[in-house]
């Protein structure tokens, strides 16, 4: 028998085995060792879940936005007592440091308690309509929803769905990582406890290729919620085009930090710091390239080459560490391919660019901070999403190539202008085709505030009240306030009428 602890799926309220009572393990990059068993759920657990969620639903789907504001607050307040709990799991699954996760997860009951605030707040329309009539909308659910998630921000990327999900009166079948599964598993306990009926929230592990693949393939969802590779979301909203479904996708980037020469180097130079390799550069809106007027061009590169050297890798829950091991031995394996295509490409290496395995980092997946120079930008290195701490520097001359250099990409999800001249940093915001622009700062996020990419980065809004509309549809309601007669095929026809 194994000694380690078994996450089974959450369904209809319980932790249950999956159907064909299969597991499969969850390891530690930090050791390269499982640090838990997960029950792999698939075809027959996803349709036991959708057809679970759709039966909650006729319920739940009914409930005031009083009733559901109340849990949503409730569950804002039971995880963050149990944060520190959740904070350790989700450091041990993904390998990114402590003080990485105790900050983001220190941030997550806010996304309850804004979607619990607006579940109860939000306000219908009366629009105009011509005659003597009321008209007015109403935003009602729209059923099951099917949650889809990576594993670099396991619970937050959850949260930003599941948060708006039950504000809008939907329910959830959530497929997590089968590389990070375990906080999503465990977050049925705060919103069972919360109040939340048996049902609403039903987490099925398992592969892509498998459960993910049931889930957004099932006919039984009214809309498909994936954070994801871009390949996986093309994959996903073509399936979800067949069953004509609504899709939210959150998918690659390559962000770009615009640094004029009108900043101040030092803070530009922590930004780009902290934009390359926090979460070990494993974030869709890390700032992969960094743009630099040539005027500060050597000394940002001198700068940043001997901060990257300075951050420390070690021990992921030791609190002092700032940066963890890669996620997996796969991820770690398409780092080191790209530091290798950027070498032949002929990118000048300045930083980092081998694997550490000295002893205590041999077991784990370790890569330091790497910083290529001399890039250009139609490179491999500074066009395709490597997903690891690598970042290219590139110089340019003028505005205008900086912004040309920002926008040749195929992604377009968010970037950062670092400037001192307010009428640059709007000027050059408005010609970035991106969904989320940050000036003088980097993966600046509020529960308020919309997220989403342009371009190949994604499809949809999270966030704010977009995201709100996004898990709700329409319904337009229109009252004939007149007690005048009305019979078409008697009258006789003067007046305009639509049909
Ligand atoms: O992502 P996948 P992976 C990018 C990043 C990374 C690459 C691959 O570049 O290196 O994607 O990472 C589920 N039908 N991002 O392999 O496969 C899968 O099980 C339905 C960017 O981890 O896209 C997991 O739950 N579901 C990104 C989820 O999709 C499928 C975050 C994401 O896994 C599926 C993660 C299918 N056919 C990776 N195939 C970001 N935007 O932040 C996979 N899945």
């Amino acid at each position: 028998m194994s000694e380690l602890p078994l996450y089974q799926m959450f369904v209809g309220g319980e932790h249950v085995p999956s159907a064909s009572g299969k597991t499969f393990e969850v390891e530690n990059p930090a050791r390269g060792e499982a640090i838990a068993l997960v029950s792999e759920g698939d075809k027959k657990d996803v349709d036991v879940a959708v057809r679970g969620a759709t039966e909650a639903f006729r319920s739940w789907g009914k409930t005031s936005g009083e009733e559901r504001s109340k849990i949503l607050v409730r569950a804002a307040e039971i995880l963050a007592e149990r944060l520190d709990e959740f904070v350790r799991i989700e450091v041990d699954q993904t390998g990114r440091a402590y003080r990485e996760m105790s900050a983001q997860l220190a941030r997550l009951p806010e996304w309850y308690a804004y979607f619990g605030a607006l579940a109860r707040t939000h306000e219908d329309t009366v629009p105009p309509f011509g005659g003597n009539y009321l008209n007015y909308t109403r935003r009602v659910p729209l059923g099951v929803v099917g949650h889809v998630t990576p594993w670099n921000h396991p619970l937050l990327i959850l949260t930003k769905k599941v948060a708006p999900a039950l504000a809008g009166g939907n329910t959830i079948v959530a497929k997590p990582s089968e590389i990070a599964p375990l906080t999503p598993i465990m977050l049925g306990d705060v919103l069972r406890e919360a109040g939340l009926p048996d049902g609403v929230y039903n987490v099925v592990p398992g592969f892509g290729a498998t459960a993910g693949l049931a889930l957004t393939s099932h006919p039984g969802i009214r809309k498909v919620d994936l954070t994801g590779g871009t390949e996986t979301g093309k994959a996903v909203a073509s399936l979800a085009g067949k069953n004509l479904v609504r899709v939210g996708a959150e998918l690659g980037g390559k962000a770009s930090s615009l640094i004029f020469e009108d900043t101040g180097l030092d803070n530009a130079v922590n930004g780009a710091l902290f934009a390359s390799f926090i979460a070990g550069g494993q974030t869709c809106v890390q700032g992969a390239r960094a743009l630099v007027h040539r005027s500060l061009y050597d000394e940002f590169v001198e700068k940043l080459m001997d901060r990257a050297k300075r951050i420390s890798l070690g021990d992921p829950q030791d609190p002092a560490t700032q940066m963890g091991p890669l996620v997996s031995a796969k991820q770690l394996a398409r780092v080191e391919e790209y530091v290798e295509i950027g070498v032949e490409e002929g990118a000048k290496l300045v930083a980092g660019g081998r694997r550490i395995t000295d002893p205590p980092y041999d077991k784990g997946y370790f890569y330091p901070p790497t910083v290529f120079a001399d890039v250009k930008n139609e490179m491999r290195v500074a066009q395709e999403e490597i997903f690891g701490p690598v970042v290219c520097v590139i110089p340019f001359d003028t505005e205008e190539e900086a912004v040309e250099l920002a926008n040749a990409t195929e992604f377009g999800l968010a970037g950062a202008i670092w400037t001192n001249d307010v009428r640059r940093a709007h000027r050059v915001a408005h010609q970035l085709e991106i969904g989320v622009v940050w000036i003088n700062d980097h993966h600046r996020i509020d529960p308020a505030s919309p997220w989403g990419g342009f371009k190949m980065s994604g499809i949809g809004r999270e966030n704010g009240i977009e995201a709100y509309h996004e898990y709700t549809q329409t319904q337009n309601i229109i009252v004939n306030l007149s007690d005048e007669p009305f019979d078409w095929f008697v009258e006789d026809v003067t007046g305009k009428r639509y049909s």
